[in-house]
């Protein structure tokens, strides 16, 4: 059977990343895809991805974030695709939110550049937002947005220059450890490897229940509308992206409008999305759902949901903690390194999970802090009941 250093299972945002720093290190590199390349079946699409550094999850993630800027631009400058908008951004809320006080805490930490915006501040510079008095907003010029098919699409094209096969439309169907290494069956042939790197997404639970982690799979939606007024005050330079939390603590966040005058902008429920499977996903977005996201916006960004113009889905894989899992593999820690349940808020570090795969794999370690990630922590946790939410 046609023998690998490495197998990369899924060549979606992550398993892209890693196929492309594995093969820019010289390993020899299969990649398996169910699809075909840069599909919007998974947690990869939808044309933007907020991404932001004052980390509101946790202050660990922001060595991360550093890092994964650094590599936005490499992979800019090596492909000529735009990566990332840096248009700046802004976390609203009450004072005391998760969404504003766990961003200040992360600034403050590792001192980011931030301003700290009073409701009439947010006003006075970004007229299309309309806060409450007692809201306020962290604004961070750094934060803005990625454009997840174009770093998909990036990493693939430089995994294929550096010689890293890439099959798509195969499916793996199983796989075990094999003498000192694994292999892997789809329905097309057999491969060996000394290394397997799982990038399931929300295949998670089917490829990955004898790691012990418990992910959910949730059906979350995306929405477009078209500005009352047209897309002109929502440009990227004069509209942020937002993530914006109420007082009941429901999160929404958003993008300027970046497909042109006819294109509207993007805007979405943080969460809030139906339990489902890869195999049982409704896709058909329904019109009491678009309602209910431009009663929600009528509130904070009144002019925003003018028209609606299309939705789409797409899947969160989210642990008990909503913290990611990157590790060897717990059961097969020679032969296999896992990274999943990025909980809806991993877009953002696809290179630098790239590159942490990469040393993991190749080295056994990583000079990345990513203690965090270690699936220990879930060994005992039951999987997220979403009626919680
Ligand atoms: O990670 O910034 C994020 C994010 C916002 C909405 C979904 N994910």
């Amino acid at each position: 059977s046609p023998s690998y250093d490495v197998v990369v299972i899924g060549l979606g945002g992550m398993g892209g990343a890693a196929a492309h720093h594995l093969s820019a290190r010289g390993a020899r590199v299969l990649g398996l895809e169910r699809f075909g390349p840069v599909h919007s079946r998974g947690s990869s699409h939808g044309g933007s991805r907020i991404t932001r550094q004052s980390y509101f999850e946790d202050p660990a993630y922001v060595p991360l974030l550093l890092r994964a800027y650094e590599l936005y631009e490499d992979l800019a400058r090596a492909t000529g695709r735009e990566i990332a908008l840096l248009c700046g951004g802004v976390m609203v809320g009450r004072p005391e939110s998760r969404t504003v006080a766990g961003s200040l805490r992360s600034a403050e930490r590792w001192d980011l550049p931030h301003e700290m915006l009073d409701a009439k501040e947010i006003r006075r510079r970004f007229p299309t937002l309309t806060p409450d008095d007692d809201e306020v907003a962290l604004y961070e010029s750094r934060a803005g947005l990625l454009r997840p098919e174009n770093t998909v699409a990036a990493h693939l094209q430089l995994a294929t220059r550096q010689g890293a096969a890439l099959h798509f439309e195969e499916p793996v169907l199983r796989w075990e450890p094999y003498r000192d290494g694994v292999r892997v069956h789809t329905a097309e042939n057999t491969y060996t490897a000394d290394h397997l790197v799982i990038c399931p997404g929300a295949w998670a639970p089917r490829l990955l229940a004898d790691v012990g982690v418990p992910v959910t799979v949730e059906r979350q939606v995306m929405y477009w509308f078209q500005p009352r007024g047209g897309t002109g005050r929502f440009v990227p330079e004069r509209h942020p992206v937002y993530i914006w939390e109420d007082a009941a603590g429901v999160q929404v966040y958003g993008f300027p409008a970046i497909d042109g005058p006819e294109g509207g902008a993007k805007v979405a429920f943080f969460r809030k999305g139906r339990v489902t499977t890869p195999e049982t996903i409704d896709r058909t977005v329904h019109d009491d759902e678009v309602t209910a996201m431009a009663e929600h916006m009528a509130r904070c960004v009144p002019d925003l949901p003018g028209t609606f113009l299309k939705a789409a889905t797409c899947m969160y894989s989210t642990t008990p903690d909503e913290h990611f899992v990157i590790a060897r593999h717990p059961v097969h820690p020679e032969s296999v390194t896992v990274a999943c349940g990025f909980s809806g808020h991993g877009f953002k570090f696809v290179p630098v999970v790239g590159e942490i795969l990469a040393d993991l794999a190749l080295t056994g370690s990583t000079a990345h802090p990513i203690g965090l990630f270690d699936p220990a922590r879930l060994a005992a946790a039951p999987a997220r009941d979403s009626s919680e939410r």
